[in-house]
Parts: C-alpha cells; structure tokens; sequence
C-alpha cells in the first residue's frame, strides 16, 4: 500500500509512534509518505520505501496565525495525486484530522477517494482536544474519520466521555521494537553519571506541568535521604527552569543532572535503575515502555492508560497522582534489597514485550485493508 503519514516531527510520542510505524511499515514493503513541517526526530531516510515530505508555510504580514493546516491539506492533494497514495493515517487529532479531512474532500472533487485513518493520541483529546475552542472541529473530524484508533482502552472511555462520537474506536497500543533492545549496549558507562554505589534514577518527557515533574524530584528527595542517588531528567520545557530553582532550594541541585532533549534516550536508560512518571494524564505512557524494555522499573501515576502498560507490583508501582511519599516509598521498596530490583528488572522486561512491534502493526495494516475495501464498495455502489 501507499501510505501518507501524517503526524508531528518532534520529540513527542505521538510523532514517536508515527515513525516507528511508519518504517515498520516501510519494512513489511509498504511506501510510506511522512507529511510534516521538519523531518522527524526519529526517521533516518536511508529506505527505499520512505520518503518526506515538508509542509512550509511561507509567512505573509496580513496573517497573525500561519494557516498551517491548510498548507498541510494542499500538500496532502499534491503528494495524493503525485505518488497515488492509497490511504491517509494521520496521528494527533489535531489539526491533522482537520486537515486530513479537507484533503479528502478537495480529492473526491476530483474523482480521488481517499480513506483517512486517524489515531487519538492523548492531549488532543484530554487536554486540548475537549476545550470549547476546538471542541466542535476535533468531534467533526473524528466523526468524519473512516476509521479512528486511540492508543488505550482509558482514551478511548475518556473520548466517548468528552466528546459525541459516532464512530467505532478502535484500540490500537502503542509498540516497540523489543529485539532492538536485546543486547543494545555491552556496556552502559553508568560511571559517566554515577559512582559505583550510586542508584540512577531517571524522567524523561517534554517537561510541561501535565508531567508533574516537581513531584518527579520530590520522590528524588526522600529517595537520596536513604540511599546514595542520582536523578537524570531528560527532554526540554516550560518548567524546566523552576525545577533547576526548586533543586538548588532543596539542596540537591548537584544530584540532578538536566541534560535537555536527547538522541540518547537508550543509553541513557540502560543505566537507569528506576524511571519515574507521575503525569497527571498520561493515555499510554509510551516512555514508560521504553523503560521497561530496558529492564528499567517503572514508578508512575494511575493516571489515564499507565495501568495499561505498568503492572502494579511485577513492572513498577502505580499510585495516585500527587501521593509523591507512597512513590518514594515504593520506589525505596524496590531499590533496596537488589534481589528484589532484579526481579522487578525482569519483570519489566517481560510486561514490555506485550506491545511487540510485530504484534501491533498487523492491526493497522488490517485496519487500512477495511477502510481501503469500505471506500471501494461506496464507490462501486454510487457510480
Ligand atoms: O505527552 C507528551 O509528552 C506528548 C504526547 C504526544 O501526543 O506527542 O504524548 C501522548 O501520546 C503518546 C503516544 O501515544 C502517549 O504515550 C502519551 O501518554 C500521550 N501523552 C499524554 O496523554 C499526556
């Protein structure tokens, strides 16, 4: 199949999980199209079946906001018809779905029918998608969609609950590639980070306030009150300053390393002895899978798809959003005694492989055959 993707280029998971279907994809012998303003964070180009295409949005002084979505939509018309694509997938509601539906109908105009796959990703329902503002276009281009699939069972609830769906909504979870990370590193270099005695303690997100990461280094406190620690938080954001003022307050500012948006991600996590997520809404946490299948145990919140993807108990702990002494000492609980952090290794490890790449793609390879077979009989039963 051809196949336009379409999604966001950053740091993300959204645009995270876009890429790495898009080259699974790529790799079961599909041409797959990326469609976006910047190439990926995570797309290297070197595969016959992937290509990029970038959406530029030249700025005029009449306009305060760049129409980006309806650049995005023409350059889906033109790539549509230059390289036939066959089917649409774009990944955050917005204004992907918004642009991806226009696209579509600018193409039937022209005898082009095209079926659109949108994925719901998190924020573009919970947080941005269900405010008033954009509330009326998200619900249109969900309903309008010729398949939606959310990335948890929670989103999927949280989507019925916020907005009027008329659509079925498929859950498809968010994967990874787990023979990738068999055998990754020989050797991780903790000691680049960390002396000997030193446990590594790691968060890794866009650090925005949804991310709560001052609780992030509230657990960090009580953690290295009873055990000699570091913390690595990685990624970039808008709280990222307070957080540096709010680790010199605390007196701890040379035991957490900010080492901003990173390449590295696996590196960094095969040193890491416990990763932290305490998000106020998290639809899946893709994140935290990334742990896992490093054998790096998850401390997180029960907040929205978590419990879907951190098992309480086998993989890390689950508690509720803000109960930061509860982490802390679930988090001591399987630091301590380094038998129990072996087994709680394993077992994150085993939890991950749920969500192999080779046992999710085929749902959306499945998913674009419906949707592709659905658009050819409306067209055979109208003409
Ligand atoms: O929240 C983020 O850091 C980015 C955001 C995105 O859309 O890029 O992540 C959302 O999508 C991810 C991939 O499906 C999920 O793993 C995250 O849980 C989700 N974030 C939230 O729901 C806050």
């Amino acid at each position: 199949m051809k196949i336009a993707i379409v999604c966001y280029p950053t740091f993300g998971g959204s645009g995270v999980v876009a890429t790495e279907l898009g080259i699974a994809l790529a790799e079961h012998g599909h041409e797959i199209h990326f469609i976006t303003y910047k190439q990926p964070v995570r797309l290297q180009l070197l595969h016959n079946n992937v290509h990029y295409h970038e959406v530029s949005v030249p700025s005029y002084p009449l306009f305060h906001y760049q129409p980006y979505e309806l650049a995005l939509s023409s350059k889906l018309v033109n790539m549509a018809k230059l390289h036939e694509i066959e089917i649409v997938h774009v990944h955050y509601a917005i204004p992907h779905a918004y642009a991806g539906y226009m696209a579509k109908q600018m193409l039937a105009q022209e005898g082009i029918f095209i079926p659109m796959v949108t994925t719901l990703h998190g924020t573009d329902i919970t947080l941005v998608g269900s405010h008033p503002f954009y509330k009326p276009a998200v619900t249109f281009s969900i309903n309008n969609s010729d398949a939606v699939t959310s990335v948890s069972q929670s989103l999927k609830d949280d989507t019925l609950r916020l907005f009027n769906i008329k659509k079925e909504i498929e859950v498809v979870p968010n994967f990874i590639d787990t023979k990738k990370y068999e055998n990754l590193y020989s050797n991780c270099e903790r000691e680049l980070i960390a002396s000997n005695n030193e446990k590594i303690i790691t968060h890794i997100s866009n650090i925005r306030k949804v991310k709560r990461v001052d609780d992030v280094i509230e657990i960090f406190d009580r953690i290295q009150k009873e055990l000699p620690a570091k913390l690595v938080i990685v990624g970039d954001g808008p709280e990222k300053e307070s957080l540096e003022n709010l680790c010199k307050k605390k007196g701890i500012d040379e035991k957490v390393l900010f080492v901003g948006n990173s390449h590295e991600v696996d590196k960094i996590l095969c040193f890491s002895d416990l990763f932290i997520l305490p998000s106020e809404h998290e639809s899946f946490g893709l994140v935290a899978l990334e742990a896992m299948v490093c054998g790096v145990p998850v401390i997180s919140s029960n907040a929205g798809g978590l419990p879907e993807v951190n098992i309480h108990g086998e993989s890390g702990y689950l508690s509720n959003v803000g109960n930061v002494d509860e982490m802390a000492k679930n988090a001591l609980k399987i630091l301590v005694n380094s038998d129990t952090h072996q087994l709680f290794k394993r077992k994150a490890k085993e939890n991950a492989q749920r969500f192999e790449t080779k046992l999710i793609v085929p749902i959306y390879e499945e998913i674009y055959k419906k949707s592709l077979a659905k658009t050819k009989l409306n067209i055979t039963s109208t003409s």
